[in-house]
Order: C-alpha cells, then sequence, then structure tokens
C-alpha cells in the first residue's frame, strides 16, 4: 500500500489537500492531507466514497456511437454500440470539418462549465481547438456571473477574508451561503469563534444548520436580499452612522449608494422581504458596534432577477460600516480573482466569435439560425442535469440533425442523447492545478491510479482532435505532457502536497495587504459599468409579477449528497420540501407523490414537510438526475431561463411554482 498526496478538484470553496492509499493500482481510500491549513484534518463524505464514482456501474470505460434514434424514449445504454478511440475521434474530427464547410464555424459549440476542473483540464488545449476552428463561444453563466459583475465592479475582486481568519471575528454573518453543507470547513470555525464570544448573523429565507445556532436569523423571501441590505445602508447613513473618513479617502459613488438606500426605511424593506422591522434594526445594532465583523456571502443571493444588484450592495457594507482593514473583517465572497496578477501562464484565444448565453441553450438549440446549432460538444458539464429551461434543453438534444459529443466520466443524463459518448479520466487519473475560491491556494492535483478502462484525460482528447484537424502546432507538443504543462502554467514545479499563494497571501487582511483593483484604487459603490447594464438600474428593486395560478416560490441549493449534479447517480428519490402551513392547505401529508408545476412542466416527486422553510417558500435540490423522480422531470424543467439584472446569470432560486397532491391531481383529470 502506499500513501499518495494530491488536492481535490471538485467544484467547493475548501479545495481539500488529500492522502490516497493505493494499492495493486486502486484506490483503497481517501483522507485528509496536511498542506492545505483549512481541510484541518477531516474531508467530506463524498470525496471520502470518491471510489464508488470511479469504479462505479455508471462510469465510461470505452467510446460509444449512438445506434437508434434520440427521441421516442430511446434513452438508456442500449442505444449505443461500442467503438475503438480512433473510430470515435475521426468521426468527431470529419463532423467538425464538414459541418464547418456546410454550416460556417459557429454551427460548433462546445459546451463547458468546468466548475470541478482545474487549470489543465479547463482552458488548455480544448480553447485551442474552438478557437482555431472558429466555432462559437460559450458565456459561462451558469454560476457566479452575477456575483463576479459585483466583486469585479466594486473591488477589482479583491481577495476576500480567508475562512481561517473568521475566528478573529467577533461578528459572523452568513448570508445566502449553507456551509454545512456547501464548503464544510468553514463550520467548526465558526463554532469556535462563537466559542469565543463571536455573533453569528444568518441571512436565509430557511432555517440552515448554521441558522439554528444563530444569534439572529433574518428570513426574507427568495430575491429580496437587495430590499434588505439597502435598508441596512440608510439605517446607517441616516443616523450618520456610515464610516466618513473611510468612505472619503477609499471610496466612490457612496452619494448615488446613499439616495438608492434612501427608498428603503426599515419598515418598508421589511414588509417586501416578508421580516420583522426590528430584526433589521438589531442587525444594524450588532453590525455597527461589533469588530471585526466579516460577511460570507454566498451564491444563494445571486440566483434570481435582483440578483447582481443584491450582491453589490451586500459588498458594499463593509464599506459604509468600516469594516475593513482589520484580521477578520470584511467580507468573502469568491477567491478566484486573487489570482489576477500571480503570473502564471495561460493559453489565450484569439476567435472573435458569436458568444451564446449557456443559460439560454435550449433555446439556442431549437431556435438559433444564422448558422444553427449542428455540433454539440460537451465537457466538464452536464447540461441537461443543471441548466435552466430543462425541457428545452432535452428537446434541443433530440433534434436528430444535431452531432453531440459528450465526454464525461459516468453516463449522465446528458450522455443519453449523445451521437458519440468519451469517457474521460477523474482527478484521481490525470494531472490538474487547483486554483482555490474558497482557501486562498494553488494546489497540484496528479493521477494517483491508472485510468479506470479506456477513460482518456481532457489534455489527450483535445490535442488528439487538434491533431486530426490540423490545427495542432509544433510549439504545442511539448505541452500536450501534461506534467510540462503543469510546469508551463506555474513557471516553476509546485509538487503534490504543496501549496502556493496569491500575491497578498494565505490571509490577506482587506485595505491592508489586498486592495482594490480598480482603476483608481477605490472601492466604487455606484460602478456606472452596472448601472447601464441594469435595465432598471443599479439598486432598483426588480418587484415580481403576482401569479395567482403558482404562488410559491421554488428554490433549489446545494446539498450534502452531491456537488452540482456529480454524484446525482447515487441518489434514490428526491423530495419536495414544503412549510407544514403550505402543505396545509394543499392536503399533502410527509411522503405522499407531489405534482409541482407551472407553465414550463411539472415534476412529480416524494414529499417533505419541513417547518424550517419560509412559509410560500419550496424546495427541490440542485443536481439530482433523471432517476431520482418519478417522472424524470428536475427542479430545473421549473426553472425559467430569463437572466439576471446584471452579469446574465441563471434566476435559478426564481421560480413560481404550484404544488398538488398526485392523488389530487389523478382524481381532478378522471373527473
Ligand atoms: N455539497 C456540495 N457542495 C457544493 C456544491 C454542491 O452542489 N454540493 N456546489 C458548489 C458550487 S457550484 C457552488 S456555486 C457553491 C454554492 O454554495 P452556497 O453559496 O451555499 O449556495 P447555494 O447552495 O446555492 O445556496 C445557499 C443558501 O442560499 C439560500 N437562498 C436561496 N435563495 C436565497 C435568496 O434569495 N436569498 C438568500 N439570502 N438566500 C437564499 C438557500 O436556502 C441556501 O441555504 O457550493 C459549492 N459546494
Ligand atoms: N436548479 C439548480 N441548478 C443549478 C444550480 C442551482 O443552484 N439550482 N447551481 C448551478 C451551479 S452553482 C453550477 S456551478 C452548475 C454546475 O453544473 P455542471 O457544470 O453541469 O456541473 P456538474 O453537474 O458537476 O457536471 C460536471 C460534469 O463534468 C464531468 N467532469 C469532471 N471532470 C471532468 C474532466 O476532467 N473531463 C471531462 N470530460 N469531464 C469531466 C463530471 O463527471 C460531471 O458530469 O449547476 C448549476 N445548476
Ligand atoms: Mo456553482
Amino acid at each position: 500500500m502506499t500513501q499518495l498526496s494530491t488536492a481535490c478538484t471538485l467544484d467547493c470553496p475548501d479545495s481539500c489537500s488529500l492522502e490516497v492509499t493505493v494499492q495493486d493500482d486502486a484506490v483503497v481510500s481517501i483522507g485528509p492531507g496536511p498542506a492545505n491549513s483549512l481541510t484541518e484534518g477531516f474531508i467530506c463524505s463524498k470525496v471520502k466514497r470518491f471510489g464508488r464514482h470511479q469504479y462505479g456501474v455508471d462510469r465510461l470505460r470505452h467510446p460509444l456511437r449512438r445506434s437508434r434514434p434520440k427521441s421516442g424514449g430511446s434513452n438508456g445504454s442500449d442505444s449505443f454500440s461500442r467503438v475503438s478511440w480512433d473510430e470515435a475521434l475521426d468521426e468527431i474530427a470529419e463532423r467538425m470539418q464538414s459541418i464547418r464547410q456546410e454550416h460556417g464555424p459557429e454551427a460548433i459549440v462546445p459546451l463547458a462549465y468546468g466548475g470541478s476542473n482545474g487549470l489543465i483540464t479547463q482552458d488548455t488545449f480544448d480553447l485551442q481547438l474552438f478557437d482555431r476552428l472558429g466555432a462559437s463561444r460559450v458565456a459561462r453563466t451558469v454560476c457566479a456571473a452575477p456575483s463576479t459583475s459585483a466583486a469585479v465592479g466594486l473591488y477589482g475582486k479583491m481577495a476576500g477574508v480567508a475562512l481561517q481568519d473568521y475566528e478573529h471575528a467577533r461578528l459572523i454573518v452568513v448570508w445566502g451561503a449553507n456551509p454545512s453543507v456547501s464548503g464544510i470547513h468553514l463550520v467548526p470555525i465558526i463554532r469556535r469563534a462563537q466559542q469565543n464570544g463571536a455573533r453569528l448573523v444568518v441571512v436565509d429565507p430557511r432555517r440552515t444548520p448554521l441558522a439554528k445556532k444563530a444569534d439572529l436569523h433574518l428570513q426574507p423571501r427568495p430575491g429580496t436580499d437587495l430590499v434588505l441590505a439597502l435598508s441596512i445602508h440608510h439605517a446607517l447613513f441616516e443616523s450618520g452612522r456610515q464610516a466618513t473618513s473611510f468612505l472619503d479617502s477609499h471610496c466612490r459613488g457612496a452619494d448615488e449608494l446613499k439616495s438608492a438606500a434612501a427608498n428603503w426605511p426599515a419598515e418598508r424593506a421589511a414588509e417586501v422581504c416578508g421580516i420583522e422591522a426590528e430584526l433589521i434594526e438589531e442587525f444594524v445594532e450588532l453590525y455597527q458596534n461589533l469588530e471585526p465583523a466579516v460577511i460570507r456571502c454566498g451564491w444563494g443571493v445571486e440566483r434570481n432577477r435582483n440578483g447582481g444588484s443584491a450582491v453589490a450592495a451586500i459588498l458594499a457594507l463593509p464599506a459604509v460600516a468600516g469594516k475593513f482593514g482589520v484580521r477578520g473583517g470584511g467580507y468573502t465572497l469568491s477567491n478566484g480573482g486573487a489570482w489576477a496578477k500571480a503570473g502564471l501562464n495561460a493559453m489565450r484565444a484569439t476567435s472573435q466569435s458569436r458568444v451564446l448565453n449557456m443559460n439560454r441553450m435550449g433555446r439556442d438549440l431549437l431556435e438559433l439560425d444564422d448558422p444553427p446549432i449542428k455540433m454539440l460538444f460537451v465537457y466538464n458539464h452536464n447540461p441537461l442535469a443543471t441548466l435552466p429551461a430543462q425541457a428545452t434543453v432535452r428537446q434541443g438534444l433530440e433534434r436528430e440533425d444535431l452531432f453531440t459529443v459528450v465526454f464525461d466520466q459516468v453516463m449522465t443524463d446528458t450522455a443519453h442523447y449523445a451521437d458519440i459518448v468519451l469517457p474521460a479520466t477523474t482527478f484521481l487519473e490525470h494531472e490538474d492545478l487547483r486554483l482555490s475560491y474558497g482557501s486562498l491556494s494553488l494546489q497540484r492535483s496528479r493521477p494517483v491510479v491508472s485510468p479506470v478502462g479506456e477513460s482518456r484525460s481532457n489534455v489527450e482528447v483535445f490535442s488528439d482532435l487538434l491533431e486530426r484537424t490540423g490545427h495542432l502546432k509544433a510549439e504545442d507538443r511539448p505541452l500536450t505532457d501534461e506534467k510540462q504543462l503543469v510546469s508551463w502554467i506555474t513557471g516553476e514545479d509546485l509538487q503534490p502536497g504543496e501549496m502556493r499563494f496569491p500575491p497578498g497571501g494565505e490571509r490577506p487582511i482587506q485595505f491592508v495587504d489586498v486592495h482594490p483593483a480598480t482603476t483608481d484604487g477605490r472601492a466604487d459603490l455606484f460602478p456606472n459599468s452596472m448601472d447601464r447594464e441594469s435595465n432598471v438600474g443599479l439598486y432598483q428593486y426588480i418587484e415580481s409579477e403576482r401569479d395567482e395560478a403558482h404562488p410559491l416560490t421554488l428554490i433549489s441549493p446545494a446539498t450534502e449528497h452531491t456537488v452540482s449534479s456529480t454524484f446525482g447517480q447515487f441518489l434514490n428519490k428526491a423530495v419536495l420540501e414544503i412549510h407544514p402551513v403550505d402543505a396545509d392547505t394543499r392536503g399533502i401529508t410527509s411522503g405522499a407523490t407531489v405534482r409541482v408545476f407551472n407553465t414550463r412542466g411539472e415534476v412529480l416527486c416524494s414529499s417533505r414537510i419541513n417547518s424550517d422553510l419560509k412559509p410560500g417558500t419550496v424546495l427541490i435540490p440542485k443536481g439530482i438526475w433523471a432517476r431520482s423522480t418519478e417522472n424524470g422531470n428536475t427542479s430545473n424543467t421549473l426553472v425559467p431561463d430569463s437572466l439576471t439584472d446584471i452579469g446574465a446569470g441563471a434566476c435559478f432560486n426564481d421560480a413560481r411554482v404550484q404544488v398538488e397532491s398526485h392523488a389530487a391531481a389523478t382524481e381532478g383529470k378522471q373527473a
């Protein structure tokens, strides 16, 4: 048995360092490694059990070619037959050439998101291939697009407070984040801070595990955070408690923010948010008086029509209240931007081809002309499970005249609609470099075992396709060796088990060690670019229309069982969570099969009554697969493909639905 150090690349802020025990070229066990101080000697149960993903029945072991039509319930592995890599890649390369000739290069669309990929398996030879072909480009907006707009606009993506430094805070605000599942290493740090006397505030429409431990829980209606944040600004400005000297010397745009906030005195805000005005005042008192104070802004805030403005208003709070400049004070969102000046090499694209928003991919597959999409190359992504407007995505994938390649580790819901399926390696079988967006670290992830079956890495496959399409250049060749690619990107040898930190260090203090990367180095509390991008203007609240037929708001946050849709193959039945009051009025009992519906479609699944939800809000988890519901539809069937105010992001938590017991629905139809 050997123990090998590596790092987890899955889409999670924590980026754990790992120790993998290997015997006879197989993974025996996976545990925490010592390198990343955030890992603190424990890892999540999903990665501990990664072996079942690596060696499970759903793992793809060789290339497959479709042998039956896509539509008409042809779903299933029996629609495919095994082919060799050469046959598969030749066919793909030929199709690329012929589609390019007949329809133009933009008829080819690379569909990737890459949340669980590092600097080796995303935006290297894949980027070169599609760039040199002149394929359409895809805006990766399914996550973090509105938050990124806000973080760039206000602070030029300044590095955030290190999660380890939350231990120094006297006040911790967890706003629209659920670290108990989505980044578990923050939880013991918060617990220790609380033991040392820190206060905890949680802002979330449901009573999350941390909300249960909080001193104050604000439970706003989904999508109303903008109003809540502005009312806090208003209270600070109105009572003269804003940090005037900090605003004068380090910020711009405070006056514009102040006047937008003036629309939201606590009483009016409380009504829109569905919370008591006294609770807003209590928040203001805590935030004003306690120091250091830190806000962990999560991604639950951004996924609605007000998402961009809401994140911006939250990120502006530490500036207005004067919370920067001390260890454990300020905010944390994504720390990805901390690496901007780290001197890492990257492959670059030059093509000016059209850009498609992935949140509209279903619509684009069905409607786009000039040219229509003729080839979809899916990798690092499971669009049928994770994109909005699922019915249109599925209809698009069903097009017989669309040539679809799905390159994945397992037979995903999307892969069932492929013409060619290619088996991919996992992070235990290939090289990667993980830039963490939570802990401030760059780590090397490396193959600890040989690939399962005939699976190949992204670098192997995309460089091979460059070769087959005649686009591989002489200077590319050395870098097709993944180890050389690692050295080229890092500019030195980063060994497995080592850590590298960005210029501001592992635990930077905001406005001391790191500063806004805006043009004048000031925080911009009212970025004009954001104001221009929004139809209504920055910090202007967009009310949701009343929809009597669909009065409930569906949210679909992360759960402990999956990482996005990864590991969804292991889930049994998905459940809809509903508040007892909403269940009662609909005659729904716990465990009953329910029909959750709106004009986009319906989900049939089991139900669970949960008083932790805010009444009027229901929940179906993110990332479930078709097999987990009665009718194969998941939350994304009900999610609109409307876009956020700023950043063109997805509105996952802005779906309006109705719920009825399935028994009632069937009786209704019979009557
Ligand atoms: N186990 C696990 N970990 C993950 C992931 C996973 O799928 N599973 N996904 C990873 C990825 S891709 C991401 S982006 C992060 C996301 O991690 P988080 O930032 O935690 O985001 P979400 O899980 O989307 O939602 C967080 C919370 O926002 C609440 N929420 C929903 N709507 C609103 C709203 O309008 N306002 C407020 N204030 N709260 C709201 C939800 O109830 C939820 O508790 O986690 C990463 N980590
Ligand atoms: N309803 C709802 N939907 C959501 C969300 C929500 O809150 N609600 N959240 C959204 C968020 S935050 C995100 S980030 C997206 C993520 O959505 P996706 O980008 O679709 O992420 P995953 O579902 O993890 O799918 C990634 C796929 O890539 C494969 N893969 C991993 N590594 C490699 C590799 O090296 N090579 C190849 N070829 N394949 C690889 C994995 O096996 C997996 O099937 O989902 C979004 N979808
Ligand atoms: Mo995400």
